[in-house]
């Protein structure tokens, strides 16, 4: 097969994390959720909700309900503040960033049985010069991505658990999603499903806290 080659800035890191180091990342995500749990944000305007469950670690956290997108410091069922991110996740980011200071949101996307993740541009951030680091684990998913126009082509390629994508430079605002998850691929989760932390920065750095 004649592969594509992968937009400029977008870097794919495949089995980055060993297997040791996805149980204790697991673990670690684990005890996040226990802590904050999980929840089914809705589509502004239209209020469906989406196919994927989140939550955050951090000091901020993403979150998306009927009044629009945006990051808080607290999670919006319990009121607390988001749990720590884990050591394993910092580390990455420093060894991948290229970025000087370290992320402040770590969205969780979990996808349970059918989910999915539409086209999307992450762009609900204030500064752009960091790249997102993106961690999967458990199930394999084809994860597509484009241009940074909505109508420009397409590729996907298979991210399995362990493999660590970088979307910086040219390719921060590229388009991109989850065409589905490809179920009993992994046993890393024992109910099965796919987690997917992504990293990022929020605030320029001279804004933050
Ligand atoms: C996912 N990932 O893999 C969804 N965003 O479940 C993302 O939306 C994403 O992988 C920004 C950068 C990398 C990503
Ligand atoms: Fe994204």
């Amino acid at each position: 097969m004649v592969r594509k080659a992968l937009p400029q800035g977008l870097r794919w890191l495949p089995g980055l994390l060993d297997p040791d180091e996805q149980l204790a990342l697991r673990d670690a995500i684990r005890a996040v959720v226990r802590a904050a749990p999980l929840i089914t944000p809705c589509m502004p305007r239209s209020g469906r909700p989406l196919s994927v469950r989140m939550s955050n670690c951090g000091p901020l956290g993403w979150v998306s309900d009927e009044t629009g997108y945006r990051y808080q410091p607290t999670h919006p069922e319990t009121g607390a503040p988001w749990p720590a991110m884990p050591l394993l996740l910092l580390d990455i980011w420093a060894r991948l960033s290229g970025y000087p200071h370290p992320p402040e949101a770590c969205l969780i996307n979990f996808y349970g049985p059918g989910a999915r993740l539409g086209l999307h541009q992450d762009r609900d951030e204030r500064d752009f010069a960091a790249p997102v680091v993106s961690v999967s684990l458990g199930d394999t998913c084809r994860f597509r991505v484009g241009g940074t126009r909505r109508s420009d082509p397409t590729q996907s390629f298979r991210l399995a658990s362990g493999d660590v994508v970088v979307l910086g430079g040219e390719s921060r605002l590229a388009f991109h999603g989850v065409d589905r998850v490809l179920t009993g691929t992994s046993r890393l989760l024992p109910q099965g499903g796919r987690l997917n932390l992504t990293l990022r920065r929020v605030n320029p750095a001279s804004e933050a806290p």
